[in-house]
């Protein structure tokens, strides 16, 4: 057996983590280090280490949090503008290997960000 990630950790309620959404499939939570006043990170319970790594069986899975987002971000006030960012990669920024998506509104968001 793998060591469990840092996410499932605090998914199981092993760390403690502010949960904002969970369903059958996914769970949110606020992001430690937020970088605008809205940072979720959404997240499956399936442990898929990068984007790159999901296959076809988790075209559904995907579908799923591309659904969850939005409604997250309306839950909190957001629902008009937010922004969807997954990080790939060491290179790209990831730090924790199991696949997220980070929600973040609530300030100007630039374009191209950094
Ligand atoms: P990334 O760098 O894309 O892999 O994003 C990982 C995010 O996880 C980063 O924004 C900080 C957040 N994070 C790291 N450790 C913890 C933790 O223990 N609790 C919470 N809530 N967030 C964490």
């Amino acid at each position: 057996m793998a060591e469990p990630t840092l996410f499932e950790k605090i998914l199981a309620g092993e760390i403690p983590g502010e949960m904002v959404y969970e369903d059958a499939h996914c769970a949110a939570f606020r992001d430690i280090n937020p970088a605008a006043p809205l940072h979720v990170l959404l997240v499956p319970r399936k442990v898929i280490p990068t984007l790159a790594d999901a296959g076809e069986q988790d075209a559904e899975l995907l579908g799923h949090l591309m659904q969850v987002a939005p409604r997250i971000a309306a839950a909190e006030g957001y629902g008009d503008a937010f922004r969807l960012v997954v990080n790939n990669g060491a290179d790209a920024g990831q730090s924790v290997f199991h696949l997220h998506l980070h929600i973040i509104a609530g300030r100007p968001l630039k374009w191209p960000p950094g």
